[in-house]
């Protein structure tokens, strides 16, 4: 039984962590003889998690990297032997296995291991010495000096590492203050490889870390692609629908299997954020088609369902501005020039005068700190379906087909898609 990680990128969004958990309940329908887990490898925003608890939905758990870990190779005791044992003990186990080290306890405790070579420098010190070698010594005798232990979760290479510089040809593993296992040489003959599914994203550097170690099975995803090599045949099912949610239904569609009410609203949710309760110009007829047999599974419209989530999104006027503009924020490098476009979801622009001069100032800030030539932000109604652009001073803006409000903000009539909107804007006046 493989354990089968799924996650989606980092700055993980609702269709992001929804589409891991109902493709996870998916696959360990379909594939039991697998454990498929889903996780995030970063940081829900506050409306992210305010949403999933108001809708009672456990968010997966944070796991920030897939690089082979100690824990991963470690050995764990076959015999628990004693401290004031004879060597007579150890000696009966030598005849089907011949371990390098064996973890040597006191009244159960985890005292150490003793390697052969504490056996061998015994017998030649008595040698030596001229003792009397006839003599059966304890463990406890034998057993020398110990070096320090590793820890569970720390990297394979570094503790490849460590241990090829340590003249122990062993070392204990801990978690914590409790002994867990152990660790040989040939532990570390080969790196282990995580198993990983890349859900709503396929971009290397939008994945978890250490993905370039792991072994990625599948690519469930609505973006651009560009991915790794991968070194075996993959399933990939990458669609340009309005979010992964759909993609998810449709495969539990394909696979004959229909999602349950609590998968159904996990779905939904997603689809609901991703499409801006389906009016984002992203949305396909599969989306709508998607959204409708989803709703009628949950008994709730798509309209009402998709307003309870964004009545939960939290208000820009109470959110740190810099936070706000950095919670879905992406860059591009387009001909020399480095931009950065931030999204937020609002659901009435009637309050932008509250918070206009702080986040026009935050906007400013977050481009000189990333280094950009020009930051925008686009402050998205999504009930009304309107927009609003807070810009950095930057000449290009001159040239945006928006009316300008006052200085740095514009105004986006039925504006609601970055990719798709706005981003071509941007670079036909950066004359592109
Ligand atoms: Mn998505």
């Amino acid at each position: 039984m493989e354990k089968i990680y799924i996650t989606g990128h980092k700055n993980p969004d609702l269709d992001t962590v929804c589409s891991a958990m109902a493709y996870a309940r998916l696959k360990n329908m379909l594939d039991p003889s697998n454990e498929y887990v889903a996780v995030r490898c970063g940081h829900l925003s506050e409306s992210c998690k305010n949403i999933l608890s108001a809708l009672e939905i456990t968010p997966p758990p944070y796991m920030p990297d897939v690089y082979p870990k100690v824990k991963d190779v470690m050995l764990s005791p076959n015999l628990m032997l004693e401290k004031k044992a004879g060597m007579d003990e150890l000696a009966k186990s030598y005849k089907d296995s011949n371990p390098s080290v064996t973890p040597v306890f006191d009244g159960g405790r985890f005292i150490g291991l003793l390697s052969i070579d504490d056996i061998t420098a015994w017998y030649m010190n008595g040698i030596n010495n001229g003792s009397d070698l006839s003599r059966i010594p304890t463990v406890g005798e034998v057993m020398r000096d110990q070096a320090e232990p590793l820890m569970a979760g720390e990297l394979f290479e570094d503790a490849k590492k460590a241990l090829s510089a340590s003249p122990k040809r062993g070392l204990a593993v801990y978690d914590g203050d409790s002994f867990v296992g152990y660790v040989t040489r040939r532990c570390f003959l080969k790196a282990p490889k995580y198993n990983v599914i890349l859900m709503d994203h396929n971009e290397p550097r939008q994945s978890i870390k250490g993905i370039e170690t792991a072994n990625i099975t599948e690519i469930i995803d609505h973006h651009r692609l560009d991915t790794m090599k991968t070194s075996t045949p993959i399933f990939i099912d990458a669609e340009p629908l309005g979010s992964t949610c759909t993609i998810v239904y449709e495969l539990y569609m394909r696979n004959k299997m229909t999602p349950d009410k609590e998968t159904a609203r996990i779905l939904l949710t997603g689809m609901m954020s991703d499409t801006l309760i389906l009016k984002s110009p992203t949305t396909t007829a599969v989306d709508v088609e998607a959204a409708n047999a989803l709703s009628e599974i949950i008994g709730e419209s798509v309209q009402d369902f998709g307003i309870k989530i964004f009545s939960h999104v939290e208000s820009l006027s109470s959110m740190k501005p810099e936070k706000a503009i950095l919670t879905d924020f992406k860059r591009y490098t387009e001909k020399g020039v480095a931009l950065g476009i931030g999204q937020c979801e609002a659901t009435t622009l009637n309050d932008i005068d509250d918070y206009k001069e702080k986040y026009l100032k935050a906007l400013e800030d977050v481009r000189v700190k990333n280094g950009l030539d020009w930051a925008v932000v686009m402050v998205t109604d999504v009930m009304k379906e309107n927009s609003v652009l807070f810009s950095t001073d930057f000449k290009a803006a001159g040239n945006l087909p928006y009316a300008l409000l006052e200085e740095g903000i514009y105004d986006m009539p039925g504006v609601m898609s970055r990719k798709k909107q706005l981003l071509p804007e941007m670079l036909f006046a950066l004359g592109m």
